[in-house]
């Protein structure tokens, strides 16, 4: 192979994604996801321009949040709604993941793409599983930057499924209007979540695999869920958390459930609240991209480089306390030479 081989998916001028994204074409797309996903220093300022233009075309969609232990049927219930909201309402779905844990697990979430095979050919919805491997805050920024070119491209709706594992869950929050929390009846698991305290996070529960002899016990586990949320307020004054029972399977109570986030949307927008929440995102955002920009620029200084092995060794050692090498490496990064 020649030494100057091109990439070997080529990249397309700034112009092309965005009147690609702007009409709407999924396949430009799905490339434009792939260029903000690449770590290839060349593309971030593509991908950087590419976000600004599309920029003023975002805010419209509604950003809702999903999550739930393995196995809870979020992918199930994804391809139950999103095909109701396609085929029945002519609205258009996007489904973006937020998972972190795929490396360790062999598969994305939304690798088992069989269970929204459906909704994967749908032409009004788009799937995207989660960028493969990486820490949690480099899979949020994507995803991040996803959700705003699928905005861009007119999604109306966009579901960022995670897995019920703390911090993704608490990341997702950060970038969703609403968000809802699928459980099942049993195990501990309504304690569960609340110990967890999930039930901060959620706007909607639903407990999901209410069908065949799971109904009864579905419906309790519905009710208690309700009155220890009753008692477990926050101070979101807008908004009682709503809890519901469905089934992904059958598809009883997922058009209620889809209901409830409608109203909860709808409350949000009424007290103005969705524009502050929108806003505090924003700012968040903002101050987690400078943290990584920084943080970036700190490891690519080369006396940083050339001094990190052996302050790291000496911490590995204990020979010296980590509060001191931080500061001891600072310090050479800082210094004006
Ligand atoms: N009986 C019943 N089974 C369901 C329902 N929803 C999902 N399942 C089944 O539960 C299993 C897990 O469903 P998934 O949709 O893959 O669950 P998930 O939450 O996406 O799981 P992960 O992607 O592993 O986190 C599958 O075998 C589904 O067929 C339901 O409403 N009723
Ligand atoms: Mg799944």
């Amino acid at each position: 192979m020649p030494e100057d081989a091109p990439p070997r998916r080529r990249r397309l001028p700034l112009s092309e994604y965005r009147d690609g994204i702007l009409a709407g074409n999924r396949y430009i797309l799905a490339r434009a996801i792939t260029l903000v996903e690449s770590t290839r220093g060349a593309d971030a300022e593509l991908a950087a321009e590419l976000l600004d233009a599309c920029l003023p075309h975002t805010g419209n969609a509604r950003r809702i949040g999903i999550t739930g232990v393995p196995g809870a049927g979020k992918s199930t219930f994804l391809e139950a709604l999103g095909l109701h909201l396609t085929r029945e309402r002519g609205e258009t779905v996007a489904v973006l993941s937020v998972d972190p844990t795929s490396p360790l697990s062999g598969g994305s979430i939304l690798g088992d793409k069989t269970r929204m095979e459906q909704l994967a050919t749908d032409p009004r919805a788009f799937i995207r599983p989660s960028p493969s491997g990486g820490q949690l805050g480099g899979v949020a920024r994507h995803t991040r930057e996803s959700m705003l070119l699928c905005e861009a491209a007119g999604f109306a709706n966009i579901f960022i499924e995670t897995v019920g594992v703390g911090q993704s869950e608490v990341t997702v929050r950060s970038m969703v209007d609403s968000f809802l929390l699928l459980m099942l009846s049993g195990a501990g698991d309504e304690l569960q979540g609340i110990k967890r305290g999930i039930t901060e996070l959620v706007d909607v529960v639903a407990v999901n695999k209410a069908d065949g002899d799971n109904v009864r016990a579905a419906e309790k586990a519905r009710a208690e869920l309700q009155l220890a949320l009753h008692y477990l307020i926050h101070a979101n004054h807008t908004w009682t958390p709503r809890v519901l029972t469905c089934s992904a399977r059958t598809g009883d109570g997922v058009h209620a459930v889809w209901q409830a986030l409608l109203d909860h949307r709808q409350a949000l927008t009424d007290s103005g609240a969705l524009a502050d929440q929108r806003g505090r995102q924003a700012g968040g955002w903002m101050r987690e991209s400078l943290r990584h920009s920084l943080e970036e620029h700190f490891h690519a200084d080369p006396r940083v480089q050339a001094a990190w092995p052996s302050i790291e060794a000496d911490v590995l050692a204990g020979r010296s306390s980590p509060f001191r090498a931080a500061t001891a490496v600072l310090a050479i990064y800082f210094r004006k030479d």
